[in-house]
């Protein structure tokens, strides 16, 4: 990776990626660009920020071109909550900025990171120990855009050669900058509402059961599977990876050793839960381990703990 460029990076991963990056490459040879400004000034003011719309080619070519971009961790995207409300736009953003994207890579020789999800999967795929070639019939509009993009870029490698390579992540959970309107969002938002009022009142069933991963696991992921040995890669386009599995009545136990008074309550939202329905209880992450040594080093207690604390700093800040 010589000069990387990252779109959607004012979002939760890429804020961090992008810091992420220019620590490990050097920060003038990491391109932060997204359609609004990020809110952190360490991304702002560490290194190049252009404001760049996927869906503008002609944005993209003159970002291309000036930065002599060779490596793209294309995460601009629309989340699953939106994506149910906003279908239209969801297809549009996810669709045709993936396109524009691989475009991009093929025409100036770039490796590319997309990122799909747990998302990708539907009601009829096994949810325990989800395999990572299985059924993949996704309902929601989210997860088509995914698993589409799965395939797209699979056939971008296949025609084109272009090193395309993706996991599916769980919900990430993390301080620095909010979720962008998913389903797993319940699991960042409780933290800031546990230390602020003790109490949280929860969109998903108390037994709701999903994958989830601590922020620097999942950066990490993304950084090791772009150095992967090629030669090793079966499966590229998307490997599952997995930390955790947790339900909100889990999750909330976990906070309470650290906040006994916390409480949880919940008023559940059909769209979100009906989502979450869908998706996998946990997947089985074998592959990822196999092809490129992938392994978490953060669990539900190390996560808790941390974030608790992280939290606590924010506010007093
Ligand atoms: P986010 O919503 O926080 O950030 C997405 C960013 O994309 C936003 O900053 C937004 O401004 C930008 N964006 C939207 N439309 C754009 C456009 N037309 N051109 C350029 N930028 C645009 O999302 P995130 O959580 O950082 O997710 C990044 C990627 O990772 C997405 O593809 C998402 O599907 C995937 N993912 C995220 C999670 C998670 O839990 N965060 C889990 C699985 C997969
Ligand atoms: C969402 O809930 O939409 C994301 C995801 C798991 O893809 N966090």
């Amino acid at each position: 990776m010589t000069t990387i460029l990252v779109t959607g990076a004012a979002g939760q991963i890429g804020s961090e990626l992008a810091i992420a990056l220019r620590k490990k490459y050097g920060e003038e040879r990491v391109v932060a660009t997204d359609i609004r400004m990020p809110t952190d000034e360490a991304l702002r003011d560490s290194g190049p920020f252009e404001s760049l719309d996927v869906l503008d080619e002609n944005q993209i070519t003159r970002v291309m071109q000036q930065y002599k971009v060779d490596t793209i961790f294309h995460l601009a995207a629309i989340l699953s909550a939106i994506g149910e409300t906003r279908p239209n736009v969801a297809w549009r953003v996810n669709m045709g900025g993936l396109y524009n994207m691989l475009e991009a890579a093929r025409q100036y020789k770039c490796s590319m990171f997309f990122p799909s999800s747990i998302g990708a999967f539907g009601p009829s795929t096994p949810m325990d120990d989800t395999p990572q070639d299985t059924i993949m019939r996704p309902e929601t509009m989210y997860g088509v855009t995914k698993l589409s993009g799965e395939l797209l870029c699979d056939y971008y490698f296949q025609r084109f050669g272009v090193d395309t390579r993706g996991v599916r992540f769980p919900g990430l959970i993390s301080y620095e900058t909010e979720p962008g309107g998913g389903t797993t969002d319940y699991a960042v938002e409780i933290f800031f509402e546990a230390i602020k009022h003790q109490k949280y009142t929860c969109y998903l069933r108390d037994d709701c059961s999903l994958d989830m991963m601590y922020m620097p696991d999942a950066i990490r992921a993304m950084i090791d599977l772009m150095e992967a040995d090629p030669s090793r890669l079966v499966h590229r386009n998307a490997f599952n990876i997995t930390a955790m599995s947790f339900t909100p009545e889990i999750l909330a136990a976990e906070i309470r050793k650290f906040i006994p008074d916390f409480e949880i309550g919940y008023n559940v939202d059909p769209v979100r839960q009906k989502i979450a329905d869908s998706w996998p209880n946990r997947m089985d992450d074998l592959a990822a381990r196999e092809e490129w040594n992938w392994a978490p080093e953060y669990d539900l207690p190390s996560m808790t703990s941390i974030m608790i604390e992280a939290v606590k700093k924010k506010f007093e800040v």
